[in-house]
């Protein structure tokens, strides 16, 4: 699948005086360019991989795939999270949800902008919804990713901490992984899973 960079939903100008055309255009046209492309290049790598046989650049696939891949997928939500004459407060479900977790929209704003105030380095406050408890969470990314793509659902996970093998495996994971997805995997559940992450 090849990602494309989607179109700002208002003019550059449109969120001026609160974000200046000059660093939207910038931050739109070069930064979440570069993320579409080297998410694009990733998977590139990953085609080739698959094909070849050769894995060696399966790490460094791995990495630029959550890098870029999060930077696309997070600059996405970004843009369609403002609008020209934004801001306020929520309201219906939503305010309701954030009133319930936690406590009222003054409490969750000043978690929100004291998150985001504390990232160290580059990254971002990020309020998200945990289906798997119907929950609210306010998190930071560091960078984008560290390490996953914000809006997946996980429907196949594999433990290599040293915990999940070490007492039969010891220092080998290949053969703790090889032994996991040749004679461990439930496909059958992973199958639902995805049905279920499709709502179908
Ligand atoms: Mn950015």
């Amino acid at each position: 699948m090849t990602h494309e960079l989607p179109p700002l939903p208002y003019e550059y100008n449109a969120l001026e005086p609160y974000y200046d055309e000059e660093t939207l255009r910038l931050h739109h046209d070069k930064h979440h360019a570069a993320y579409v492309a080297g998410w694009n290049a990733a998977e590139d790598k990953v085609s080739a991989m698959l094909k070849s046989g050769d894995f060696k650049g399966a790490k460094s696939a791995a990495k630029e795939l959550a890098f870029h891949g999060s930077g696309d997928i997070l600059h996405t939500i970004f843009w369609t999270n403002m609008k020209p004459g934004g801001g306020g407060e929520p309201s219906g479900a939503l305010a309701d949800a954030i009133a319930r977790t936690f406590g009222s929209f003054d409490a969750f704003k000043g978690l929100f902008i004291a998150t985001a105030n504390a990232v160290e380095g580059s990254g971002w406050a990020v309020l998200a919804y945990r289906k798997m408890d119907d929950g609210l969470v306010v998190l930071q990314a560091e960078k984008h990713e560290n390490l996953t793509q914000w809006g997946v659902e996980p429907v196949l996970v594999l433990d290599v901490w040293e915990h999940a093998y070490y007492l039969k495996y010891q220092n080998k994971r290949p053969e703790w992984t090889k032994a996991f997805i040749e004679h461990l995997v439930n496909w059958d559940n992973v199958a639902e899973r995805l049905s279920a992450a499709k709502g179908k």
